[in-house]
């Protein structure tokens, strides 16, 4: 029991494949007392159904492009918990065009919402989330892919914005390290989720990944899950700005 008596938020749970469940179901195996967000009311009943079925009843919209919701939520979670010991951010959006079309097409309105929706929102949550952690020290995990330092076709301006997450990650590892507050990623291999879905050539990716990657195979949303978990605990107390890979190996190999 890693997590027991350990409080936490996780902040991108879409629906059961979502790999903030996975997160979320390591971290309740281990003990830990779960709260979560969900973007809209479109998403409230899928996310309510989950929470509960991990013995949580603290649900809270949050669209983290508005600044009203994020600092509303964590008034929210400051009434209901109290303190904050972990946080998880699963959280990204690019415009389906962009993710389509030329790289150098990519205007800058949809420059401009993949980096505020996947890179920014990480700086808002945890500036939100550190007074809420600063007494104990907390763990602050957020995902990234392999896009964020090699071109992945069809990537495009979300590899530029996990690039600018991955940076996030080590400048408020730095700022935040002072509290106790630590601040990493985990780089996850291609996994079949709603934002893999209808992406033209993540197939290909999926079945090309295993030729590649030392361990042959793809990986499993739930060692995502586990990895992220050791993040979150105190197993990893002395690890921050950290980008761990999840990915079988494959960002290792050259050819
Ligand atoms: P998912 O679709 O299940 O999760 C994405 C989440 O982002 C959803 O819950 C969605 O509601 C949320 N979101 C989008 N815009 C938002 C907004 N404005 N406000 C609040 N929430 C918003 O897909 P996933 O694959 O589980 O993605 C989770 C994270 O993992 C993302 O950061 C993604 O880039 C990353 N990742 C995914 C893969 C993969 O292959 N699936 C690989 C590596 C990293
Ligand atoms: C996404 C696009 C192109 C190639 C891709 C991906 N590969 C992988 C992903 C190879 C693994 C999934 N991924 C790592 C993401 O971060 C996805 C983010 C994403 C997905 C969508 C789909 C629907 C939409 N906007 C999106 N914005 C971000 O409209």
């Amino acid at each position: 029991m890693l997590m027991q008596g350990k409080q936490g938020l996780v902040c991108g749970v879409a629906n059961k494949r979502s790999i903030a469940h996975a997160i979320a179901k390591s971290l309740h195996r281990e003990g830990a007392k779960l709260a979560f967000t969900y973007q809209g009311d479109r998403l409230k009943k899928n996310v309510e159904e989950i929470a509960g079925e991990l013995g949580s009843k603290l649900l809270y919209n949050c669209d983290v492009t508005k600044d009203e919701d994020i600092k509303k939520l964590f008034e929210d979670v400051k009434k209901d918990l109290g303190h904050l010991d972990f946080l998880v951010h699963a959280i990204a959006f690019a415009n389906k065009d962009d993710l389509e079309k030329n790289f150098s097409t990519t205007s800058r309105e949809g420059f401009r919402v993949a980096h505020d929706i996947s890179a920014y929102s990480l700086i808002g949550v945890s500036r939100e989330a550190a007074p809420l952690m600063q007494a104990h020290g907390g763990s602050i995990v957020t995902l990234s892919y392999y896009g964020a330092e090699k071109v992945i076709p069809g990537y495009n301006v979300m590899g530029v914005a996990k690039a600018s997450l991955e940076a996030s990650v080590r400048y408020l590892a730095a700022d935040l390290g002072q509290h106790n507050i630590r601040v990493n990623a985990v780089s996850a291999g291609p996994i079949n989720t709603l934002a893999a879905r209808g992406i033209s050539g993540f197939t290909k990716i999926l079945d090309m990944t295993p030729q590649k990657a030392p361990l042959k195979r793809n990986v499993e949303v739930d060692e995502v899950g586990d990895a992220a978990l050791f993040m979150l605990s105190s197993l990893s107390r002395g690890i921050t700005g950290e980008v761990l890979y999840v990915d079988c190996g494959y960002n290792i190999v050259g050819m």
